[in-house]
């Protein structure tokens, strides 16, 4: 819908002689992903160079993970690059560093107009940014911790006042100096730097940290189960868990439910999805808040954020995508029960005045 918007546009211009039609991807038939007109962007201005002739090849090269988020993302990344006639080459390592790598290297030996770059290890994928960048490619990464950025555009969620969000909300639940438990993981830039927010949160209001747990794998929501119901049995008078991951988070949820501890234990989490939705709104639930993006609305983001560095418009090499922080009051407040209606009580997940041009609007699924 987005790409047939953004067509007729382009041809009512057209027709008034305000601009010429270049043969571009958009005036090709709709994304199975660009399903709600409502949310459709029309552009007010034609495609510049170099979008404006064949297909810009861009590889995006991801380490997604279990769950909504990622899919979410490519879906709003494929959205973006049709409208802006970006041919989006996607490979997915699922957890697999090796692969990545491999990825990436074949990605570079195939020279792309652009490369964007998912998730991944520093160790694994630094060395791989740097051969790109000399070998004059551009590169944008998303949630990637990174030790040289020389050349590099950067972008990320705001991780740090998600994580204040959050947790500003926990500590006026539960009060200072409560039992808290901690389920995340380290190596991954987005939980590292909500655990940076986290441990200043502890320091500041004397929370007692009882228990620190949790693990990224292919099964992340599952595999923390376990962890999190052994501590449980170990700290039954915890107060509130943070889980800063939402398939962390849902796990921690589930431990909590299977131990009877919902009525005394609050679980904080990041990140939001249809299912997350599901699990926050059920009758009783323990996830009591979670800062988020509308993911998205981030995946297109980070393209429209790379494609306005290619077309000579981007003015800074570090991109962050606001938050919100959703209570489960608000979400019964507002009767939602979804992303889509989510998006309605609160336009700002749009994005839609981040990283936008009058001819790169943003595009949601
Ligand atoms: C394993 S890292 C998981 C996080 O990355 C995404 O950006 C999401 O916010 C998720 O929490």
């Amino acid at each position: 819908m987005a790409i047939l918007q953004r067509a007729a546009a382009v041809t009512a211009l057209a027709a008034a002689g305000l601009l010429v039609l270049s043969g571009c991807a958009q005036s090709s038939t709709s994304s199975e992903t660009a399903a709600d007109s409502s949310a459709a962007p029309t552009a007010s201005a034609a495609l510049p160079s170099p979008f404006d002739g064949d297909p810009v090849t861009v590889a995006l090269v991801r380490q997604s993970g279990a769950g909504d988020f990622f899919e979410a993302w490519g879906a709003g990344a494929a959205a973006q690059a049709e409208f802006a006639n970006i041919d989006l080459q996607v490979t997915d390592a699922r957890n697999d560093n090796a692969k990545q790598a491999s990825d990436l290297e074949q990605a570079i030996a195939a020279k792309p107009d652009a490369i964007i770059v998912d998730h991944g290890q520093t160790d694994t994928i630094q060395p791989l940014i740097t051969k790109a960048v000399d070998a004059g490619i551009p590169v944008i990464v998303y949630d990637l911790a990174l030790t040289d950025t020389e050349g590099v555009i950067t972008t990320s969620q705001s991780d740090a006042s998600m994580a204040e969000g959050v947790l500003k909300q926990l500590v006026a639940d539960v009060g200072q100096g409560a039992k808290v438990g901690y389920v995340s993981a380290t190596g991954f830039a987005p939980l590292d730097r909500r655990a940076e927010v986290w441990d200043k949160v502890v320091a500041d209001n004397d929370l007692d940290v009882v228990f620190s747990t949790g693990k990224v794998s292919e099964s992340t929501a599952t595999d923390n189960i376990p962890l999190v119901d052994a501590a449980l049995k170990q700290n039954p008078d915890v107060k509130a868990i943070f889980a800063p991951y939402d398939e962390i988070t849902k796990g921690a949820v589930q431990a909590v439910i299977q131990n009877n501890l919902q009525s005394s234990v609050k679980v904080y989490g990041i990140d939001i999805s249809n299912a997350d939705l599901e699990v926050i709104t059920a009758d009783g639930s323990p996830w009591v808040a979670t800062s988020a993006t509308d993911p998205a609305a981030v995946g297109a983001g980070v393209v429209r954020a790379l494609a306005l560095s290619l077309a000579g418009q981007l003015d800074e090499t570090d991109v962050q995508f606001p938050a919100i922080t959703i209570t489960q009051d608000f979400l019964a407040e507002n009767e939602v029960t979804n992303v889509k209606e989510l998006r309605d009580a609160e336009p700002s997940l749009a994005l839609d005045d981040v990283v936008v041009a009058d001819w790169l609007p943003a595009v949601s699924e």
